[in-house]
């Protein structure tokens, strides 16, 4: 029996076949290049962040390069932060002059990135901030970058948080009115003292849905909606709520940072990565993986070469990922291999993750498969016991051994391909 997580209000049939994403983080931090939360670890204050807004000048900018990047690496859709904690809006807002339309740059980079990204036949998300350490109602609590500044906290006084909730509001409008479809609303994040009463994320959420009916909603308001977004990890299974599957996206970076940071080399390998996706997918869920653009509006040397690498399997293996979802659970992985499942082709797809020594051992799949082959290359895999002049234990009554060749295939993941009786 095949899982189906919980219907919710946005529509998610297209979410849970293409399964894997372009998460981007850009802004104002892109320039000290020390993680996108530079302004809240360094408590910069806005005077001396200003010079980060004075230099901002992405001449190097092309959105279509990075569409193509990611469609290259097998991405469907993308989510862009239009609005990140610092406050500094991508797109020409009339509510505010923080904008990219106001620095060196001068104009708006948030409709050229939407359309390239519809030219790849992507789908468009939006991030947006609801925290915003820069707006000036917005209160200084204990996660601000000015928190340990007495003056800064007193003049919470003089701030009217239902002034920033309008404005929230009102960008929010802005951006499901002014770019055409909008697939996907990423707000992030709410804490005790800013989350659903600040923000009447209630009433949000009935605006939003009036503005973008089918649109899909995350979980970050304080109200969950359509998708549950672990981060930062890989939950160990299908991710539930009140112990029902729903559907859930793992958001993760290559390196230690969201935004841009130069000097921060714990980047993952293409290997790491491709198990990241293909262990979201064998659980049910869909893999949002994030870039941090440079000053210049590059994605760099390392974010490309990662999404190469993940192109290139994904070349051969995509079928392996797109309509898929966790297998039934009669079906049981063997030992270091994930499997995914598509429903309606009904096939199998043994993902191994340490290849074994000629032979995998498919418990209870006995009977079950009528033909098994490679993905990468469609050579067909023997499914058969051991020769007696092997001698050897018996393998069990309901286990299928597949009979593989001596050496890994030249692939980052091998995956084979059972096509169900
Ligand atoms: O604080 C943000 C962080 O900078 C990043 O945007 C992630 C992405 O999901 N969300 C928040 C941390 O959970």
């Amino acid at each position: 029996m095949t899982l189906h997580p919980v219907p919710t209000d946005g529509d998610t049939s297209w979410f849970v076949r293409d399964r894997f994403g372009l998460f981007i983080h850009w802004g104002l931090y892109a320039l000290p290049a020390r993680h996108e939360w530079v302004k809240n670890q360094e408590r910069i204050a806005d005077a001396d962040y200003e010079k980060y807004f004075r230099h901002f000048d992405p001449d190097l900018y092309d959105p279509a390069a990075w569409a193509a990047a990611a469609a290259g690496a097998g991405m469907k859709y993308f989510v862009v932060t239009t609005k990140h904690h610092e406050g500094f809006c991508l797109w020409d807002s009339e509510l505010t002059d923080y904008k990219a339309t106001n620095t060196p740059y001068g104009k708006d980079l948030l409709h050229p990135m939407v359309d390239a990204f519809r030219a790849q036949n992507m789908k468009v998300g939006f991030y947006h901030s609801l925290i915003d350490w820069h707006h000036p109602d917005y209160t200084v609590d204990h996660v601000h970058p000015m928190r340990d500044n007495e003056a800064a906290r007193a003049g919470n006084a003089q701030k009217d948080m239902g002034r920033y909730r309008e404005y929230l509001w009102g960008q929010s409008r802005e951006l499901l009115t002014g770019f055409g479809k909008v697939d996907i609303l990423w707000y992030d994040f709410s804490y005790e003292g800013k989350g659903k009463e600040q923000w009447q994320s209630e009433g949000l959420i009935q605006m939003v849905r009036q503005l973008q009916p089918g649109i899909i909603l995350n979980d970050r308001l304080q109200i969950d909606q359509d998708i549950k977004t672990p981060e930062q990890y890989q939950p160990r299974e299908w991710v539930k709520v009140d112990g029902k599957p729903v559907v859930w996206e793992a958001c993760q970076t290559f390196s230690g940072s969201w935004g841009y940071y130069r000097d921060e080399e714990s980047w993952k390998s293409v290997d790491q990565l491709v198990r990241m996706l293909i262990d979201s997918v064998s659980k049910g869920g869909n893999l949002l993986l994030n870039v941090g653009p440079t000053g210049r509006g590059e994605f760099d040397y390392r974010a490309l070469d990662r999404l190469a690498g993940m192109g290139e399997w994904m070349k051969r293996h995509a079928r392996s990922i797109y309509g898929c979802t966790q297998a039934p659970d009669e079906f049981q992985a063997p030992q270091d291999c994930r499997l995914t499942y598509n429903p309606e082709t009904r096939r199998l797809y043994v993902h191994v993750f340490a290849w074994p020594f000629v032979e995998l051992h498919l418990d209870g799949f006995a009977g079950k498969v009528e033909y098994a082959q490679l993905l990468n290359d469609a050579s067909e895999i023997k499914m058969e016991g051991r020769p007696d002049w092997q001698g050897g234990h018996d393998v069990g009554a309901g286990t299928l051994t597949l009979r593989l060749p001596v050496k890994k295939p030249n692939v980052t993941v091998p995956v084979i391909e059972l096509f169900l009786k």
